[in-house]
């Protein structure tokens, strides 16, 4: 174990254990006669041993969210989790999550939501790069999410869904939900779910069947997870520095000495705008030569000035310069968790490019990728390409997406609950929860061999 992560986790772990006791208050210690009372309280012990299970999640990212080797996949943190005996039962949680590198066992983790593709967010061609996407569920989704009515050439606006049986009102703004496709004409549930009808993450028997049993699926012992695998709605970032500063807007004037960069770049940078340019990324600013078109000062026009940024030069300059206003940035993509096949559908790119980026952070620590800077710096990509990828991404995750399964041991009474947890807010917050119980226990569990393991 690095240093860095074992101070990490002694820091998870003393939260963890002032969450326990506060759980432990919430303890149903009632030894009630009657057995409805009794699955009643059991029932209301799993739901609190979720919450804490959820509670402890939300303190591994408050220590830890930059670091994905602490979150993505760690079972010393995420898996079997005893959390108190109330003398009849042991009650554990365990967090799970779909293991991209072995999707036949799941992983104890949590996913970052700007690994996948925002549905409010992304344009045209990214919605046409998705899975099972077609020109006209593409068109549908734009018309169903823009406030105008102006109804797109295969798509559909409010007139449509006026004429339906049982009309109506569509949004006309960014979706609630990822499931609110259902609601966009030609969305369907084998497109939004995929063939993991329970959710879990796992191909199950009567996912891996064909139409022998509910759902259909194409049988091809390979899980297709729909759009719920590659889609949110929930991505979004403060638009500040790794330090936590506002980040300085390039286009608008703002303090560039502020920002640490060269005298060289700041004149440049002034300069640049009073000849009435402007820029459409900080990364535009990378081995950037202009010629001038005036006299600007001492410089006469026809003479060529430089940037003076480099690979040296630019991690800071995407980390601490912007030229989004504002304190938010929705949507961008995380170059450091999202599969090759989100990254394929962002502008600039293709699947060969997406794999080689994919391969080439897996050779790279936790620092190495703390700006988008790196697929240039570490010579992935050219200059040129970087320009053209880097205004989609982002290198830093703020919500997280959770699965928790709270379970009694040897009772067997369990509760799974799902939610989106938001680092981005004032105060880490849940901005999505529901209740999956109804699905079923979505994953073994062996609490004889966990507890030898103890
Ligand atoms: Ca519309
Ligand atoms: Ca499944
Ligand atoms: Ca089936
Ligand atoms: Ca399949």
């Amino acid at each position: 174990m690095s240093g860095r992560r074992g101070t990490v986790l002694v820091a998870v772990l003393v939260i963890i254990s002032l969450s326990a006791l506060a759980a432990a208050v919430l303890l149903y210690r009632a030894q009630a006669e009657v057995t409805a009372a009794v699955a009643a309280s059991r029932g209301q012990q799993a739901y609190s041993t979720a919450m804490t299970g959820l509670g402890r999640t939300m303190a591994v990212l408050a220590a830890a969210r930059g670091d994905q080797t602490i979150w993505a996949d760690n079972p010393e943190l995420f898996r079997a989790q005893w959390l108190c005996s109330d003398g009849a039962n042991d009650w554990f949680f365990t967090i799970y999550a779909y293991n991209p590198m072995d999707p036949e066992v799941l992983r104890n983790g949590v996913t970052d939501e700007s690994s996948k593709v925002n549905l409010s967010i992304a344009g045209l061609e990214t919605l046409l790069a998705l899975p099972g996407m077609t020109p006209e569920l593409a068109d549908a989704l734009m018309d169903y999410r823009d406030a105008d009515a102006n109804t797109r050439p295969e798509g559909a606006e409010q007139d449509y869904y006026d004429q339906l049986p049982f009309p109506y009102l569509i949004k006309n703004g960014p979706l609630g939900t990822v499931e609110e496709l259902l609601l966009v004409k030609g969305f369907t549930a084998p497109l939004v779910y995929g063939e993991d009808y329970n959710l879990n993450g796992l191909l199950e028997p009567n996912e891996d069947d064909g139409e022998a049993t509910f759902p259909p699926d194409n049988a091809d012992g390979l899980i297709d997870r729909g759009l719920l695998g590659v889609a949110t709605v929930w991505s979004y970032g403060r638009n500040v520095s790794i330090e936590g500063e506002p980040r300085v807007n390039l286009n608008a004037g703002g303090d560039l000495g502020s920002a640490g960069l060269s005298a060289q770049t700041q004149e440049f940078i002034q300069i640049y705008r009073q000849e009435g340019k402007s820029f459409k990324h900080p990364a535009d600013l990378l081995d950037l030569r202009y010629q001038l078109q005036k006299d600007q000062g001492k410089l006469k026009a026809g003479t060529w000035i430089e940037s003076g940024v480099g690979a040296s030069e630019l991690p800071e300059v995407v980390d601490r310069l912007t030229v989004q206003p504002g304190k938010i940035v929705f949507g961008k993509v995380n170059i450091n968790t999202a599969p090759a096949e989100v990254l394929a559908a962002m502008p600039g790119f293709d699947l060969d490019l997406a794999e080689q980026i994919v391969s080439a952070r897996e050779q790279l620590d936790a620092p190495a990728k703390e700006t988008i800077a790196w697929p240039y710096t570490e010579n992935v990509v050219s200059a040129d390409t970087f320009k053209a990828i880097v205004p989609a991404l982002t290198a830093r995750p703020w919500q997280f997406h959770v699965r928790c399964v709270a379970y009694g041991w040897p009772c067997g009474q369990y509760r799974v609950v799902e939610a989106i947890i938001d680092m981005a807010a004032e105060t880490p917050r849940i901005l999505y929860q529901r209740d999956l119980t109804r699905l079923g226990m979505p994953l073994a569990i062996d609490v004889e061999q966990e507890q030898m393991q103890r």
